[in-house]
């Protein structure tokens, strides 16, 4: 969809309370075979807090065919249009009662904003802007009301759901009937839902603690009426725990998911009716992952803990998406943590903190977790508001400890409970809650970039004294650094040298915490000095990574090798690997002098965790898996995509061929021999199983016959898509054959031809003109995002090979899909501009082609809001 207008930059300072509220919204939506009517009622009253206006603008997006509009009954002629905005003279009352009658056309909506036909269902998405696409209104989320809808639609359509408690059902005759719904909890209208269709329902009921029982609802589609146990299980497991973990029960009678298969995000936490991306709900125990059920259980919390993060206490703009979002994200980690396995889900978490967000956030499209401005909102939905913002929360976790976080945590709910708040809310309880001073901790929420710490480490044997100096640099993309020093909390140990024990602390600095074992460090310079310390150590810092900061504290080779090997905190044993194994491969991407001794010690460091039997298999898993080439990427100076995937190979061919028996041996023991369940230790065997499978495939020429072995004889399919996956990066005429047998046994599960399809568009072999061959295929579809994703996405994102092959034709095809889709789908469009928006980082050649893709595109004489502000601040001059 194109905007017409030229893009309007919105300003955090610009910010003014609304001029009217709407107390009431009654909403009658008729649904006919070509086209829907919404006539809405909205009982409104001016803000008297507010300087009397002129007018009364409401917002009213460009698909709405506006019929008739009245004001206490009155038909008004004098309305403007202008872009989104609807503007009447303010009626002369300061109670008054707007009325509005506007056809739209669901089934030819191909944003998948506002109301739309997926498949044989109509669906709505309207955050953050999408309800100004249903009905003018004042759509922000600080004006809260109470919703009546009504639906109606053929008898074709049995379920017509919307938000709230239904209160009504009838039929109206010609084939046709009506249900009304009614949400009792005032909500801001992007919180709005509404889904009519032919589906099935899945039932369970929850007990609350008060003793209130709530009917859980998941409908689908019949052909997925396998696939709904496991969400509903996970929902109730999500249910109990933010009663135990938070204080908050439910509040509705009846707690409603669909899934549905066209959506452009993951899920939507809509009061009462959460909708699905079906990917993201859908699981059954021979289609689905260990990963997949591991996503969709934390997918099911999120949207879940929204209800009183995000749904009872919102936003007050959307500059604040961070105040529900990363403050649910935060709670979702932690009950994944409880569920499962808390150190494996902190590595997960911090892997894709420090490979993509930090990344975001030293590019062109670096903000701070409360962004100052924004031309399209829906570009703000970022790692940095998500997962940036859920380490900040953590960091006040950290600080304040589990109780006087839960005192704040309850505190904030209740004071702000049915309204709007912004993060300095949240940040004042907080602080109140506990005492602290959290002025400089504010800080976070408004810098951007990606703090760097380095640490200056000095042992006096004879003075028995440990002395760490730190100093703290905020860094960002160039033009948007900020010199204020942050509040970092660093949770900190120290082991010894030469055998790997704890050494005790002893400092009287005043900013550690010794109960806890933290270090606030507040100034740009600091020094903690410990003393007894009798023997060599390795500090062992930012512990559970406390603070999302990169820091470097001159660790050798050695220091990282002890602590991989020794250190009581399990994710600073994976931090170590992951450095020890990131110099090493940088060493042999910048060809030093010193590699080959690298590579000797990393092979030596590997045996050890590979033959460490007391690790649990999730984590050893993990400890014993290569940088991503995200990591090393971010390691580079100036990336050189062919250099990193070369050395990732000879590196992983090295210590596979040096380490083959023991391989064979963990392949061998780790062999499945029960019936796949789900559990986390079945998953941490699987995942071992796994990695020996990854290394094998790469110790021999015969590698990938293991591979073919397992693909056969797995009952379940962890097993089976990991073996093809991983088999896909030596990918020979076998692998394709076995591709094309999964896809036969596989063709009509749509969520196993997502993932059949990334598969085949992330096999390092592929080119941009076998993705162009897959467009072709049935699977393919340019309106289904999640097909767009699996396999445009997943090419440019996932397969570097692939995408930066020299002729620059991978550059070629995203440009023609991000053209294509800015037609149909603007959202998606901006989301698939992220690869150009890094070009800075790479060698010449490529910075050079990706910035050429850059400026064709800000040629196009029309782009959405959401391409033209990714691409006008991807090539915005920076002084050099
Ligand atoms: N709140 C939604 C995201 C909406 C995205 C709009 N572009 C899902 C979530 O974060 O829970
Ligand atoms: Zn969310």
């Amino acid at each position: 969809m194109r905007n017409e207008q030229s893009p309007v930059t919105i300003r955090l300072q610009d910010y003014q309370p609304p001029a009217f509220w709407i107390q009431k919204t009654q909403l009658n939506i008729c649904i006919e075979a070509e086209q829907t009517w919404v006539e809405s009622s909205l009982h409104m009253t001016r803000n008297t807090s507010q300087p009397q206006p002129n007018s009364l603008v409401l917002d009213a997006g460009e698909l709405l065919d506006i019929e008739w509009i009245k004001v206490d009954g009155v038909r008004i002629d004098t309305f403007e249009r202008r872009g989104e905005e609807l503007i009447l003279p303010a009626p002369a009352h300061t109670q008054f009662v707007l009325h509005s009658r506007v056809r739209i056309d669901p089934a030819n909506n191909t944003t998948l904003e506002g109301l739309y036909r997926s498949g044989g269902m109509y669906c709505t998405q309207c955050e953050a802007q999408g309800f100004r696409q249903i009905t003018p209104y004042l759509d922000r989320p600080d004006v809260l009301s109470v919703f009546t809808t009504r639906i109606e639609a053929a008898v074709d359509y049995p379920q017509l759901l919307a938000n709230g408690n239904r209160v009504d059902a009838f039929p109206c005759g010609q084939g046709r009937h009506a249900a009304l719904w009614h949400d009792p909890f005032p909500k801001p209208s992007y919180l709005f839902a509404l889904v009519v269709g032919n589906l099935v329902c899945a039932r369970q009921t929850f007990t609350t603690q008060s003793g209130r029982d709530v009917a859980l609802e998941l409908y689908t589609e019949e052909h997925n009426q396998h696939k709904t146990q496991f969400a509903l299980e996970a929902l109730q497991r999500s249910m109990r725990w933010d009663e135990h973990t938070y204080g908050r029960e439910y509040d509705l009678d009846l707690f409603m998911i669909v899934a549905v298969d066209h959506f452009n995000m993951g899920a939507m936490e809509n009061k009462g009716l959460n909708i699905f991306n079906s990917a993201c709900v859908l699981a059954d125990v021979s289609s689905s992952t260990d990963r997949g059920f591991e996503s969709i259980e934390s997918i099911v919390a999120h949207e879940y803990f929204h209800n009183w993060s995000g749904n009872r206490v919102t936003c007050r703009d959307w500059f604040q998406l961070s105040l529900k979002e990363g403050f649910t994200v935060f709670r979702d980690s932690q009950f994944t943590a409880d569920m499962h396995h808390a150190a494996v889900k902190r590595i997960d978490d911090v892997q894709l903190l420090m490979n993509h967000q930090f990344a975001e956030d030293s590019g062109p499209m670096a903000h701070p977790v409360r962004p100052a401005e924004y031309i399209e909102i829906n570009n703000f939905y970022t790692l940095t508001v998500y997962e940036k913002g859920a380490e900040v929360v953590r960091m006040l976790h950290t600080l304040l400890g589990v109780n006087t976080f839960r005192a704040a945590t309850n505190l904030y709910f209740s004071r702000h409970d049915g309204s709007a708040a912004t993060v300095e809310d949240f940040v004042a309880c907080m602080a109140e809650a506990s005492g602290l001073d959290l002025s400089q901790f504010q800080r976070w929420y408004h810098q951007a970039g990606t703090p760097e710490v380095k640490i200056d480490s000095r042992f006096d044997a004879q003075a028995q004294q440990l002395t760490l100096r730190f100093t703290q640099h905020a860094s960002s993309f160039v033009g948007k650094s900020s010199d204020q020093p942050f509040h970092i909390p660093i949770r900190l140990g120290l082991v010894a040298m030469h055998d790997g024990r704890a050494v005790t602390l002893r400092t009287q600095h005043p900013n550690f915490d010794p109960n806890n074992a933290v270090f606030s460090l507040r100034d740009d310079e600091d020094t903690l000095i410990f003393e007894q310390v009798t023997e060599a150590v390795v500090p062992s810092l930012f512990r559970d990574f406390s603070a999302p900061v990169r820091y470097d504290f001159g660790a050798s080779a050695a220091d990282w090798e002890v602590l991989a090997r020794y250190d009581s905190n399990q994710f600073n044993r994976w931090y170590a690997w992951q450095s020890l194994s990131t110099q090493t491969l940088m060493s042999i991407v910048e060809q030093q002098d010193d590699a080959k001794t690298h590579l000797t010690q990393l092979t030596q460091t590997l045996r050890h965790l590979l033959t460490d039997a007391t690790l649990e298999p999730a984590i050893q898993a993990r400890l014993l898996t290569l940088p991503s080439f995200e990591t090393l990427a971010n390691a580079s100076n100036i990336v050189d995509p062919v250099a990193i995937s070369s050395a990732r190979i000879l590196v992983q061919k090295h210590l596979a061929e040096q380490l083959h028996e023991l391989w064979l041996a963990l392949l061998m023991r780790t062999k499945s021999t029960q019936p796949y369940v789900f559990d986390a230790a079945s998953a941490g065997h699987r995942a071992l199983h796994l990695t020996a499978l990854d290394y094998l495939l790469w110790s021999n020429d015969q590698g990938w016959q293991h591979a073919q072995s397992l693909f056969l004889a797995a009952d379940n399919m962890t097993e089976r898509s990991g073996a093809l996956l991983c088999w896909g990066q030596r990918a020979n005429a076998q692998w394709h054959s076995a591709m094309d047998t999964f896809y036969t046994a596989w063709s009509k599960d749509a969520q196993v031809v997502e993932r059949w399809l990334a598969m085949m568009a992330t096999s390092p072999a592929m080119r941009a003109k076998d993705i162009k061959a897959m467009y072709q295929h049935a699977a393919f579809s340019w309106h289904n995002p999640n097909r767009v994703r699996s396999v445009v996405g997943a090419f440019c994102l996932r397969n570097p090979a692939g995408f930066f092959a020299a002729d620059g034709s991978g550059f070629d095809l995203l440009l023609a899909a991000i053209l294509q889709l800015d037609q149909t789908n603007p959202q998606i469009a901006a989301r698939l501009c992220a690869p150009f928006t890094q070009w800075r980082r790479y060698v010449p050649s490529i910075r050079e082609a990706l910035h050429n893709k850059l400026i064709v595109l800000s040629e196009q004489p029309k782009l959405s809001a959401g391409v033209f502000e990714v691409v006008q601040k991807s090539l915005v001059k920076i002084a050099e």
